[in-house]
């Protein structure tokens, strides 16, 4: 077995999974060890259960079957899995933002709504660019015209995405030629679905297309419409700081966990925890108040707009029962251990379940309607706080929570950069092409239990920070960093390179900036558009001299993201590779002929300080590229030559 050490990279996560293991409790990383070895053909992406004349498998040796019972090859069975993989992570983005479009048409509709447009500039940028007429027209009437139009985007069956324009020309001109540009969310889905049926699309290349379409989908439409509409109805984000970590459970208040990823949820239960009447209820049991934290997603939603604090990333969601002063877990859906059922039987938390979508065994469910969104999150509340005096079993708090800054938008980075009156992408281009910033790189995605917990995110960060790359985060990438002290301003006197400490130093930001939840990889979408539409710096995405990484990722929805990333034009490293080695042309493919379509391409690199290089040589082959010098200030991974950095990748 390994040591609590071996498992994590976080000491707040260490202490806990050391009294985890002293209560005898079974956490994600000992049920992963039990797994071990995991199957090999499934690594390989060579196994099929498409058809009932299967399972089919593939022998990776060369010395059994080399087709399934169809004929299907290595490629075509790995790239059937994989384009299925896109289709449930667009799936689960873009249900998301269709459940945001529908909580906009519902406060537009009506006035005693618990939602509210809280973001009216915001509002009426987007009807601009939506070309919604606003004249004599009322906040709500505006607001339900853009709804249907997001509304609309799911369902559409010809034409593009109508955020699709967002991008630069060229991208899309890529993406017109290969024949990607998604027609509406929905239909690129079922389409997957419908050529990974057994006997319809058996061309590898073709079918990897059909998931850039659905990706793109999802990026492009489903998460940038969760994104959008988000800072319509909860105001978008602005610099907030707060703290990280389970040290922010305070043992003489309710703790209330909220888990998941629908700021619908998240939003009303941070307005249920201020309702006065609640609170003396939580001091008439004895607490000291009400103490909210999140975890995963949707704690990256209410820290960016009311700097509520982060209790924990993906890995963590166990720990934070294994406190014991958890009164209520209360979760949406995704990436929600099923596991959290048995292990809130031995504690006294409540482990309450809210969308219909997601039920789970032993929890609660009080079903979470928007129409009845406050009186249900007080409900919800209630129960947490009706909970505190049952406390029993030994309660550990680690004493680590590390402060943060967080709250950045492609809205207000030109702002911080440009000033209030003349926002502008200017100042961040100028920092590129003279060479104070080499370079940025967007580091995202989960943790996974098969590598050690937050050491990837954290490792990739600082060795790109050295080497002056500025660092965007999202996600639980984002969650580690905050616990790791990465998203302080003073981060950069520690951690960067002379280029990124000026900048830092002039403008007051930490050198990691947190973009907000794994939806909001749009934000960095519509911030590399803008650099690009800013000038000097090349045609498209692909010219830019950045790059990005999912070093812990395990989700599918990591999988539609990365899609998304590398067709928009960025070369992206994932620190697990894709289930698919078994399959060499499509391998080939997706971490080398694709590049020639859409300007990004997938590698595959367990050790984030060589992920990190890589991304760093792909820099300085885009900054060769544009003529650029090489990095303003000594750096210790040092620049190769113009035609070095070329080859290397
Ligand atoms: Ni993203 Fe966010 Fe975390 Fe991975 Fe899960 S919470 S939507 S999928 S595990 S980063
Ligand atoms: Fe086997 Fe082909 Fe059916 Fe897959 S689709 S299970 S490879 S016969």
């Amino acid at each position: 077995m390994k040591t609590p050490q071996q498992r994590s990279a976080d000491p707040a996560t260490i202490a806990l999974l050391s009294h985890a293991a002293s209560q005898g409790l079974q956490v994600a990383w000992d049920r992963q060890e039990a797994m071990e070895p995991q199957c090999g053909f499934g690594q390989l992406g060579i196994c099929c259960r498409i058809c009932r004349m299967g399972p089919c498998r593939i022998d990776p040796f060369g010395e059994g079957a080399s087709e399934g019972v169809c004929g299907a090859t290595a490629d075509i069975i790995a790239a059937r899995n994989l384009a299925r993989m896109i289709a449930s992570g667009a799936s689960a983005h873009s249900d998301h933002g269709r459940d945001i479009a529908h909580t906009l048409l519902m406060a537009a509709e009506s006035q005693d709504c618990d939602y509210q447009i809280k973001d009216p500039l915001k509002l009426r940028a987007l009807a601009q660019e939506l070309a919604v007429p606003t004249e004599g027209k009322t906040l709500r009437q505006i607001a339900h015209d853009v709804a249907e139009i997001a509304f609309g985007q799911f369902g559409q069956q010809h034409g593009e995405v109508v955020f699709a324009a967002r991008a630069p020309q060229d991208q899309r001109k890529r993406w017109r030629e290969a024949g990607v540009v998604p027609r509406g969310v929905d239909r690129e889905v079922v389409e997957i679905m419908h050529r990974t049926n057994m006997g319809v699309d058996n061309d590898p290349v073709n079918i990897m297309l059909q998931g850039v379409r659905a990706a793109l989908a999802d990026g492009w439409g489903g998460s940038m419409i969760a994104t959008e509409l988000s800072d319509v109805l909860f105001r978008t984000p602005a610099w907030v700081r707060s703290r990280a970590n389970l040290g922010i459970l305070d043992p003489k208040a309710v703790n209330i966990i909220v888990h998941g990823h629908e700021p619908t949820l998240s939003e009303m239960i941070v307005a249920a925890a201020q309702d006065p009447q609640l609170l003396d209820l939580a001091k008439s049991k004895g607490a000291t108040g009400i103490n909210l934290g999140g975890i995963c997603c949707t704690a990256n939603e209410i820290l960016m707009r009311h700097g509520i604090p982060l209790a924990g990333n993906f890995l963590q969601q166990e720990l934070a029962v294994a406190t014991g002063v958890v009164e209520a877990m209360v979760v949406d859906v995704q990436c929600v251990f099923p596991a959290l059922g048995k292990l809130t039987q031995k504690y006294h938390t409540k482990f309450i379940s809210t969308s219909p979508k997601a039920k789970f065994p032993y929890a609660q469910h009080i079903e979470f309607q928007e129409s009845k969104a406050l009186a249900i999150a007080k409900e919800i509340v209630r129960t947490a706080i009706e909970n505190f005096p049952n406390r029993k079993g030994p309660i550990c708090i680690p004493e680590q929570s590390s402060p943060l800054v967080a709250g950045f938008t492609a809205e207000n980075i030109a702002t911080m950069l440009g000033g209030r009156y003349r926002p502008s992408y200017r100042p961040l281009n100028d920092a590129i092409i003279s060479g104070r910033l080499r370079g940025v790189a967007g580091v995202v995605g989960c943790n996974n239990p098969r590598l050690v917990h937050d050491y990837g995110h954290l490792a990739m960060a600082k060795e790109l920070l050295a080497n002056d790359v500025l660092v965007a985060v999202t996600g639980c990438s984002a969650i580690a960093d905050a616990k790791a002290g990465l998203l302080r301003p003073e981060a950069a006197e520690e951690y960067a390179g002379a280029g990124i400490r000026e900048i830092c130093r002039a403008v007051g930001i930490p050198p990691v900036l947190h973009l907000g939840s794994c939806v909001d990889n749009s934000r960095i979408l519509v911030v590399l558009s803008r650099v690009v539409a800013e000038g000097g710096l090349g045609q498209s995405i692909a010219d830019l001299p950045v790059a990005g990484a999912a070093p812990e990722w395990m989700s599918e929805k990591a999988v539609a993201i990365g899609f998304y990333v590398i067709a928009s034009g960025v070369y992206t490293v994932l620190g697990e590779s894709l289930p698919i080695l078994g399959a060499p042309e499509l391998t080939n493919f997706l971490c080398g002929g694709i590049e020639k379509l859409f300007g990004g391409k997938f590698a595959f690199e367990p050790d984030p300080v060589k992920a990190a290089r890589m991304m760093i040589d792909h820099i300085d082959a885009k900054r060769a590229a544009l003529h650029l010098s090489g990095p303003m200030y000594p750096v210790p991974y040092a620049p190769r030559t113009a035609a070095e950095a070329k080859a290397a990748v």
